[in-house]
């Protein structure tokens, strides 16, 4: 079934969702010239509240920075907009999905005569690496891909046409029986997932690698990150080897899709109890009891949709 909901927020108003279309001589479309975002609305008891709206449009408007692309609105405007396209919609938990990309003018790789346009859909989107995910892990490789070399593409920026390095890693691991990809950066150290970010607990410290290790510095990495220093965890950004995987005591990938979701085993190998860690589910404990407002927003995350 195809993802889908009533109206889509296009160019500043909403379209019903079958209209909203683009040209196919769209630059984007033969370019990968795009930038986007991935957010999440949690159910809570006040209704749907967004998680992070705000670092997310902050990522959006510096992707398209990158990419050269003028975004015709505010970051308050386009938070605005991601409210009312959830409430447009009905929504209570979901995905949402900004999108900015250069349409129809013509061909040729430096499309700045083409128009941007920006795009807001959201959908319901429940476990994003399978039912089970979030509770028993998952099965991941090592990729034979290798994420982007430094100034070959732009790691930090969440631009459309560097997902096809992500689909290479994703649909090989499909293939191979795995759940997920994770891919190592240039140099054979660990950068991320395929769309998440990593974690690795070992003696009771978190490590995760650095932004210079090719990856999207992921706001639900930050979002770990501030969690696990509140409840005591010592949390190290350094390189990662390879063969530190399989020592691991525990591992997790995170992201706004995939949210927290343990990984059982690399490459075949199990990790640690070959299950999910008891490091893993207080750090995964804590973001669900916070994004479903089940305890205090004592960071401040979340955007109500209602007022
Ligand atoms: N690394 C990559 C490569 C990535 O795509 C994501 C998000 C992250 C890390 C985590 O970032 P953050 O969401 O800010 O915590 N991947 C998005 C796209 C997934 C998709 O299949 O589409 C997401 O999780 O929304």
């Amino acid at each position: 079934m195809p993802m889908r909901a009533d109206w889509m927020w296009m160019d500043g108003e909403f379209v019903p969702w079958d209209e909203a279309k683009v040209h196919v001589f769209a630059h984007a479309l033969h370019y990968g010239t795009s930038v986007f975002e991935g957010i999440r609305a949690y159910a809570t008891p006040r209704g749907p509240a967004v998680f992070r709206l705000h670092e997310h449009m902050v990522r959006f408007v510096n992707s398209a920075r990158v990419m050269r692309i003028d975004l015709p609105y505010s970051v308050e405007e386009l938070e605005q907009a991601v409210v009312d396209t959830i409430a447009k919609n009905n929504l209570d938990a979901c995905y949402i999905r900004p999108l900015a990309f250069r349409g129809y003018d013509r061909l040729g790789l430096d499309g700045r005569s083409c128009p941007v346009q920006v795009i807001i859909g959201a959908v319901p989107w429940g476990t994003y690496l399978g039912e089970e995910a979030l509770t028993k892990g998952v099965d991941v490789m090592v990729s034979t891909w290798r994420r982007y070399a430094p100034g070959t593409a732009a790691p930090g920026a969440k631009i459309g046409g560097q997902y096809v390095n992500s689909q290479f890693s994703a649909m090989e691991a499909h293939d191979l029986g795995y759940n997920e990809a994770i891919v190592l950066d240039v140099y054979g150290y660990v950068a991320e997932g395929s769309g998440e970010n990593i974690f690795l607990v070992k003696d009771g410290k978190l490590y995760t690698p650095p932004p210079s290790n090719s990856i999207l510095a992921g706001i639900t990495r930050d979002s770990v990150i501030t969690l696990a220093r509140d409840l005591g965890i010592e949390v190290i950004e350094a390189p990662i080897s390879r063969d530190m995987l399989y020592r691991a005591d525990e591992l997790f990938f995170c992201g706004t899709a995939a949210e927290i979701t343990p990984i059982r085993s690399v490459d075949r190998i199990p990790i640690g109890s070959g299950s999910r860690g008891p490091i893993t589910q207080q750090i995964q404990e804590e973001f669900f009891a916070i994004t479903k407002g089940h305890k205090p927003d004592r960071h401040g995350w979340l955007r109500y949709v209602r007022a």
